[in-house]
């Protein structure tokens, strides 16, 4: 187990995130703690989607005749199916399915929706859980063979240019919610070999994680008119033809709030973005037995004030060291901890330590600026773990001129190594092979150069990294 491995299940565990002990592998429970982090991170999520993206909410079961019609999806999902057989006693006449992924749910019901091309575009999404039997070393939020929080676009679109768009959009709304995550990433054009099961092609996005391998963490499809075709999804055109329909789908899971925990967490625990972080300050008051109630009363009213602002607060009244709470609190992530004893009390001063650069700062109190203070702090914080988020990522982003470059760089560093292909599929696979790493994708069309391991021309500029 890597040292970040052992981390992350600690933290885990510690921070009560999930219980990891449900005795079903890859399945697992949310604790209190990692609810709410996930139910602030879907809430961000969600609004931004409910821009342009209408709610709905399709069957956990899925008629085998369903899943089976679309021949390469079902090919690439048969050995991660979960199979209900029975009701009761009874053996059912038509196999169920847990959805894997719900586009063989969906766009039958699609099929009827879509009528003329005044129905077009429509964007729906959900948020449910999935159900995939991974063969892979399960992980908790990482590979788990229960997905709790899959969040799944689907777009139907009357013409192809239209669903390039959708695809440049999708990337556009999973960016602009990771960057207010603050996680990093780099988004690539997969790879044939490894494009969703009935896609045209794979956009996907990838963040590195501290050991130096990289995790994807959401995935935009173009499926051009595949799925259509299978459903019979069409619309009538003005002059009464029947056309069918492009589409694109894309998807996040668990492995974001991983990534939140993964990429701003360090060795004193977890650091949460003021945006997903249960508590974004806690108030600890130092008590002696001189002046103590003074104190406390001065913390609840500074509570009160805060939390009738909208800030989510703590006050940490509990009979324990001081030491002892702020050692739980930062490793729980709280971005900002607010200290008062009765000397600060006299001198009217607060003392504010943040938790994703551990500075202390000694502040002159003001009853009407105290919450602008606090503000201006998580705001500094929610940038500065951005910022240093990206920056650990561009410095272990390395571009290499031979595969041995490769080899080593991947070896001694880790990270994200970025080369010349010709993007042929045997290349690429023998490339894997020798150099035991994955290709992300392609980034960008090259116009010099030879692929770095067949040295025929180079078509493109690929990443590749080890992967979870
Ligand atoms: C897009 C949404 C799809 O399923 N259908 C609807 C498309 N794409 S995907 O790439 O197969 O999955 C979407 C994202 O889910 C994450 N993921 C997982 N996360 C945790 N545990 C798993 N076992 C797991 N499998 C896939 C990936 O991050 C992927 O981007
Ligand atoms: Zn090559």
């Amino acid at each position: 187990m890597s040292k970040f491995s052992e981390w992350f299940h600690n933290i885990l565990e510690e921070a009560e995130i999930i219980d990891t002990r449900y005795p079903i592998k890859g399945m697992h429970v949310w604790l209190p703690q990692g609810f709410q982090i996930r139910k602030n991170a879907l809430k961000l999520l969600k609004s931004i989607l409910d821009e342009d993206h209408e709610e709905v909410l399709f069957p956990l079961l899925i008629p085998e005749d369903e899943l089976a019609k679309e021949a390469i999806h079902v090919k690439g999902f048969e050995e991660e199916v979960y199979w209900v057989t029975h009701g009761g006693l009874t053996p059912l006449g038509k196999k169920l399915a847990l959805r894997p992924t719900s586009e063989t749910a969906m766009y039958p019901m699609f099929a009827l929706w879509v009528r003329s091309h005044q129905d077009l575009p429509m964007r729906f999404y959900q948020v449910v859980n999935t159900f995939r039997y991974e063969t892979k070393h399960t992980r908790p939020l990482i590979r788990v063979r229960e997905i709790t929080t899959f969040t799944e676009a689907h777009t139907v679109h009357t013409n192809s240019q239209e669903a390039e768009e959708q695809v440049e959009r999708a990337i556009e709304i999973y960016s602009s919610f990771f960057d207010q995550m603050g996680i990093p990433y780099v988004v690539t054009r997969r790879p044939e070999w490894d494009k969703f099961p009935g896609a045209d092609y794979t956009m996907a996005f990838d963040t590195l994680l501290p050991d130096g391998k990289t995790l994807q963490i959401g995935t935009v499809h173009n499926l051009g008119q595949t799925f259509a075709k299978t459903f019979q999804i069409t619309y009538e055109t003005d002059d009464g033809q029947h056309e069918y329909v492009y589409q694109t789908c894309y998807g996040l899971s668990d492995r974001i709030i991983a990534s939140i925990l993964g990429v701003h967490g360090d060795e004193a625990g977890l650091s949460l973005p003021p945006e997903v972080a249960p508590y974004q300050v806690v108030v600890v008051p130092i008590i002696f037995k001189e002046g103590a109630q003074e104190v406390l009363d001065f913390c609840g009213e500074l509570k009160n004030q805060l939390r009738s602002s909208g800030i989510r607060v703590h006050l940490d009244d509990r009979d324990l060291r001081a030491g002892k709470k702020f050692y739980e609190w930062e490793m729980r992530g709280v971005p900002l901890r607010i200290e008062i004893g009765p000397r600060d009390l006299k001198e009217g001063k607060i003392v504010l330590k943040r938790r994703d650069t551990l500075e202390k700062e000694f502040v002159e109190y003001q009853e009407e600026q105290v919450v602008d203070l606090v503000n201006d702090r998580l705001q500094r914080i929610t940038t500065n773990l951005k910022e240093q988020a990206w920056e650990m990522l561009l410095e272990n982003l390395r571009e290499v001129n031979t595969l041995d470059e490769a080899r080593d760089t991947i070896q001694e560093d880790g990270g994200i190594v970025s080369f010349l292909w010709c993007g042929d599929e045997a290349c690429g696979k023998d490339m894997e092979e020798k150099v035991q790493v994955d290709i992300l994708g392609i980034q960008e069309d090259a116009d010099t150069g030879e692929c770095v391991n067949c040295k025929e021309k180079a078509r493109y500029r690929a990443l590749l990294a080890r992967t979870y």
